[in-house]
């Protein structure tokens, strides 16, 4: 029997105990190994319970994700859950950390389920583009109401062990931590009360009416924005209530599989992982993060407040330096009123709240204050004037060793690196609005930020629990980079005859969380203007210039801060409506410009989109700004609403190939040749028939 499993027997209950570190995945070892673990028992014939727990952090968290996609090795996992469920001694699960998909699948086919006060309950299978295939759409619905069962499977969101525990997933909460003994007080219970095996399988399924299926499956198909496993996860539930249980498992076996073998469920793996392999960067080798307690913010406009109460929820003690007192007012009135928001969702206590305004948060108009903090960040006006000037100061004030983090979005962080003599202390710390919700952080490397700076950049994106993404410096790093080249696609377009409407329609059925105009109008038309503005006496006067944006933003629209941009938002209608001027504003500069509008499709409008942005994509890599194709699309996916289903930019390309991307670029460019010249690295790829993908390695 393979050592990462081991059985013991305590009296008359066999303890089966797991230890596959990190998070005990059911790899095909652990799979075959339980299951002779328990047919060893049943043969042995001395048990008469069986406790299965598991060693090290966590319950079984999953399947093993890494063998998807490789040919599936016997015993496998639903079959292996069968054969527990019909073991003729009953079987405890005892769970502590995280039972996740499988894992909660194998706790489900047990008789009886003891949980950890912290557990956690979940089957996140929908996150990766599949559904729960070992029983789990069948099971789940029989233990607890169909309506729970649905959203807990359809979100992926697991649930605590109270909830459990109330819903009737578990049948207790144990005291203490030590879970191999908790599961072994429970079945010796059971023995002493005559209590045998409990299938889950001859339950009745719970049922809903037919109307509130129909509403369910409307709003998952709403939230689902293009991925098919949530609605896949609804016709397994349906095959609960209306089938046998063994056909129910059958149909559930077959939606896995369609999904199994889908481009999403690829996609969204490729996402899981590339999460997690993005944080593995060159200087974590070397560096040591340093010690971050006391934070200072400059600036307590929407994103300094954003900053502060991001490092607020994650225990850091915060002071935020603004200019005069009337500022000071409207940071601390941002900063409380995010809080209160935090409150109503039910992320902090109102006792935490309220302790944090006491104790944890100043604001001063005094950089001095700044003389003791280990980090300070700057959220100032995107000026490098302004910030050269808060860098000088803070310099001045800051104690030695203490980071000097700049929030900047496109500015050159050696320039403003250059004003201090620590430049091994200053990094780009780059968040995206609202900066304590969005899980994004850029990480920006200067040309002398030293390793244990870029060490305690990615140490301090975990405590804020935000995905860190490594950058170098350029006009814009990775995200915007890619943003304002994609951008002037979206711009091109729209002068050459698309309507902004019929664009943002395309790119949301694509998947997009908004389109381009509709997050140009929340983001606040007047930043990409100031950008413009910036950057005009760089660009190459042969590039074609749409000016409707400019125009619009002449008109004081500023998009939904304005109540106008490209969109009028009023009360009848708080998502925005289409604004006939707009049209009328872009037809004039068509004339203007002797352009006749042409029609362009929604297909041609996504093609001409995804080139832009997977052939910029392709030279931020190849420049080295960003380490792997894998941080570019962890980058979308996490911060420019990217739809997950899809991977990422790199990962798409790579699905659709890149021969096609590349043919799509010279096909636009016999319009416009100085906007569409292919990347160096994606011709080279193209050429050798490799992938992004192989670049990550
Ligand atoms: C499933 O079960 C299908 C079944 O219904 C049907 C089958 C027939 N497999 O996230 P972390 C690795 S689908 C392999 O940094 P945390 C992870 O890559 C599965 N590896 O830790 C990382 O590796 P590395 C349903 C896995 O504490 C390391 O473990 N289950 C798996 O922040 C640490 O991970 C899920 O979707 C896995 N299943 O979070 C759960 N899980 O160190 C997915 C993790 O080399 N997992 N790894 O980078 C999670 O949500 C989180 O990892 C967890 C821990 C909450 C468990």
């Amino acid at each position: 029997m393979p050592s990462l499993i081991n059985v013991n027997l305590e009296g008359d209950i066999a303890v089966i105990g797991i230890d596959n570190p990190p998070v005990n995945a059911l790899s095909h070892a652990v799979r075959e190994g339980l299951q002779e673990a328990v047919r060893g028992v049943l043969k042995d014939g001395l048990a008469k319970a069986i406790v299965i727990y598991c060693e090290g952090r966590s319950f079984f968290a999953g399947a093993d994700i890494r063998e998807f996609g490789k040919p599936p090795m016997p015993p496998h996992l639903p079959d292996l859950i069968d054969e527990i469920e019909a073991t003729t001694i009953p079987v405890v699960a005892a769970i502590h950390g995280t039972a996740l998909g499988g894992g909660l699948e194998v706790a489900m086919g047990a008789h009886y389920r003891v949980g950890a006060k912290s557990a956690k309950f979940g089957l996140p299978e929908v996150a990766l583009g599949l559904l729960p295939g070992a029983g789990g759409t069948q099971r789940l619905p029989r233990l607890i109401p169909v309506e729970d069962a649905a959203a807990m499977i359809t979100s992926g969101k697991p649930i605590g062990a109270r909830k459990a525990l109330a819903l009737g997933l578990i049948d207790e909460i144990a005291e203490g931590s030590d879970m191999r003994a908790a599961g072994v007080n429970f079945a010796r219970k059971l023995i002493e009360d005559g209590q045998g095996v409990r299938m889950t399988r001859a339950l009745a399924c719970n049922s809903m009416s037919d109307e509130a299926a129909a509403t369910l499956r409307a709003k998952v198909a709403k939230s689902a924005r293009g991925a098919i496993a949530p609605l896949s996860c609804l016709d397994a539930i349906d095959a609960a209530m209306t089938l046998p249980f063994d056909l129910g498992l059958k149909r559930e076996r077959e939606l896995f599989y369609d999904l199994m073998n889908s481009d999403q469920r690829g996609a969204m793996i490729h996402a899981f992982f590339s999460d997690r392999q993005v944080g593995k960067v060159p200087e974590l080798a070397t560096g040591t993060a340093r010690e971050i307690a006391q934070v200072g913010v400059v600036g307590g406009g929407t994103m300094g407040a954003g900053i502060a109460v991001s490092a607020l929820l994650s225990g850091l003690d915060v002071t935020l330096a603004e200019r005069d007192d009337e500022a000071v007012a409207g940071a601390q009135s941002r900063v409380s009123g995010m809080l209160g928001e935090a409150v109503k969702r039910g992320k902090l206590a109102e006792a935490a709240r309220d302790a944090i305004l006491a104790g944890k948060f100043r604001v001063t108009t005094n950089y001095g204050d700044f003389a003791d903090v280990d980090l300070v960040i700057e959220a100032v006006f995107e000026s490098m004037e302004v910030k050269k000037d808060v860098f000088t100061k803070l310099d001045s004030i800051c104690k030695p060793g203490a980071i000097l983090a700049s929030n900047t979005s496109y500015l050159d962080l050696n320039e403003i690196a250059a004003m201090t003599n620590r430049p091994q202390d200053v990094i780009g710390l780059h968040f995206f609005s609202p900066a304590h919700v969005m899980r994004l952080l850029e990480v920006v490397v200067g040309n002398e930020t030293s390793a244990d700076v870029v060490a305690s950049g990615f140490a301090l994106a975990k405590r804020l629990k935000k995905v860190a993404v490594r950058a170098g410096v350029c006009d814009g790093f990775i995200g915007n980079r890619i943003l304002s080249h994609y951008g002037k696609a979206v711009y091109n377009m729209v002068l050459a005859g698309a309507s902004p409407y019929a664009v943002d329609k395309a790119l949301t059925d694509f998947g997009l969380a908004m389109g381009p105009f509709a997050v140009g109008d929340l983001a606040g038309l007047d930043i990409g203007w100031a950008n413009r503005k910036r950057v005009a006496p760089m660009r190459d006067p042969n590039e074609t210039y749409p000016e409707f944006a400019d125009r619009i933003c002449e008109l004081g629209r500023f998009g939904r801060k304005t109540g106008r941009g490209f969109y009028i938002y009023d009360e009848t209608s708080r998502g925005g409506r289409p604004d006939p001027e707009v049209e009328e504003i872009i037809a004039k500069e068509r004339a203007e410009k002797g352009i006749e509008a042409r029609e362009i499709d929604s297909g041609e409008m996504i093609d001409r989109y995804m080139a832009a942005m997977v052939n910029e994509s392709a030279r931020v890599v190849g420049e080295g700004i960003a380490l792997r194709p894998l941080d570019v699309d962890v980058t979308l996916l996490n911060g420019y609403g990217f739809p997950r289903w899809r991977g990422g930019p790199m990962h798409y390309a790579d699905t659709v190939g890149l021969e096609k991307i590349l043919a799509d670029i010279g096909r636009f460019a016999e319009e416009d040749a100085t906007f569409w010249k292919p990347a160096p690295l994606l011709e080279k790829l193209a050429s050798e028939g490799r992938t992004f993908a192989s670049l990550n390695a």
